[in-house]
């Protein structure tokens, strides 16, 4: 098949599961072509199946925002016909499928049926999609979509409740590359992190209010009364200079910012216990991350969260802002007694989502679309 992908290139997860999409199914023949304003970062090897082709906005002095979405709409017209692609999938509902309805009904008038598919990823549905200044474009583009997937359960169900939705929608839920992500001899960073063997403890998320990573702080700093650790934070967002100063007057001297990192598996590799404390999140794939390092979790029991950590063998899943029982439940995944027991057990979920297990999913996925238009 020959797949336009289109998604936001950047560290967002939705970004990622695109990314790591398209390169699965190059490795497995299909010619897929990515569209987007800038290099996906995962995408920077040669592969002959895969192709990158930029969109460009032009600014005017007119333009206090510059319409995105119509050059986007222009690139997958011009993309679809010069490449003469099968499919469009475009990931993150906003803008890219009201941009992709743009396209495919542009394309008729050239004599060209293309059909499409949105992949929900989470804020696109819980936050900004379904905000009153968006919510009319994106109820419609869905229900224009020739195929709708949805990353977990719990998102379909947030999608039929707040939106009038009239098509139905997959469950394909993400997936690991356990070949990227599993646990590497990296020994020395542990002892380099944790001179006197204490237990590692990591966050990574964008350090948006949504993950609420002061609880991840507020759990750290009464787990270390009790088991000596510390712990790492990586990422960057609107919320870190704010949890560098709660960090601060907290307990500074265990805890680390390590901003963006591009090999976050190393530092997973050596880790005991995830935190993902969010309000919202669809799915987690931080976390899924995490476990295919051998990596437990405490999470939220936020959106999808539910339906990644198994709970009492992957991790433990609390109730959002429990940080009293998350921490009970770290200090007992800690102990040396059961830590073993539980990194595991998160192994045993990870492979649950392995990349050659969903894969085959959204080929028949494709498949179907196609069939059906
Ligand atoms: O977590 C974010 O804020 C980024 C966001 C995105 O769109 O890139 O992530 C969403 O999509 C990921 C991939 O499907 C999911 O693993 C995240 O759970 C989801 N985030 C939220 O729902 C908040």
């Amino acid at each position: 098949m020959k797949v336009g992908i289109v998604c936001y290139p950047t560290y967002g997860g939705s970004g990622v599961v695109a990314t790591e999409l398209g390169k699965s199914l190059a490795k497995k023949g299909h010619e897929i072509h990515f569209i987007t304003y800038s290099q996906p970062t995962r995408l920077d090897f040669f592969n002959p199946n895969l192709y990158y082709h930029e969109v460009s906005v032009k600014s005017y002095p007119l333009f206090q925002y510059p319409p995105y979405e119509l050059a986007l709409a222009s690139k997958m017209v011009d993309v679809v016909l010069n490449e003469k692609l099968d499919l469009l999938h475009v990931h993150y509902a906003v803008p890219h499928a009201s941009a992709a309805y743009m396209a495919q009904q542009i394309l008729k008038t050239k004599g060209c049926e293309i059909p499409f598919i949105t992949t929900l990823h989470g804020t696109d549905i819980t936050i900004v999609g379904k905000d009153a200044t968006n919510e009319p474009v994106v109820t419609f583009s869905i229900n224009k979509s020739d195929g709708v997937t949805a990353v977990s359960q719990d998102l379909k169900n947030d999608t039929l409740e707040h939106f009038d939705i009239s098509v139905p929608i997959e469950v394909i839920p993400n997936f690991i590359d356990l070949e990227r992500f599993k646990k590497q001899p990296k020994e020395h960073f542990k002892k380099a992190i944790c001179p006197n063997d204490e237990k590692l403890v990591v966050h990574t998320s964008n350090f948006r209010k949504v993950k609420r990573v002061d609880d991840v702080l507020k759990v750290f700093c009464e787990v270390r009364k009790v088991v000596p650790s510390k712990l790492l934070l990586i990422g960057d967002g609107p919320e870190r200079k704010k949890m560098e100063d709660m960090a601060r007057d907290i307990c500074t001297e265990d805890i680390r910012f390590l901003g963006k990192l591009e090999a976050v598996e190393e530092v997973l590799s050596v880790s005991d216990l995830f935190l993902m404390t969010s309000e919202k999140e669809s799915f987690g794939l931080a976390a899924l991350e995490a476990m295919a390092c051998e990596v437990p979790v405490i999470s939220s029991n936020a959106g999808g969260l539910p339906e990644l950590n198994n709970e009492g063998k992957s991790g433990y899943v609390c109730e959002i802002g429990d940080v009293d029982t998350m921490v009970k439940r770290a200090i007992h995944i800690l102990d040396n007694k059961n830590l073993s027991t539980f990194k595991k057990g998160a192994l045993a979920r990870a492979k649950e989502f392995d990349v050659n297990n969903v894969l085959p999913m959204y080929e028949s996925f494709y498949q179907s679309v196609l069939e059906k238009h």
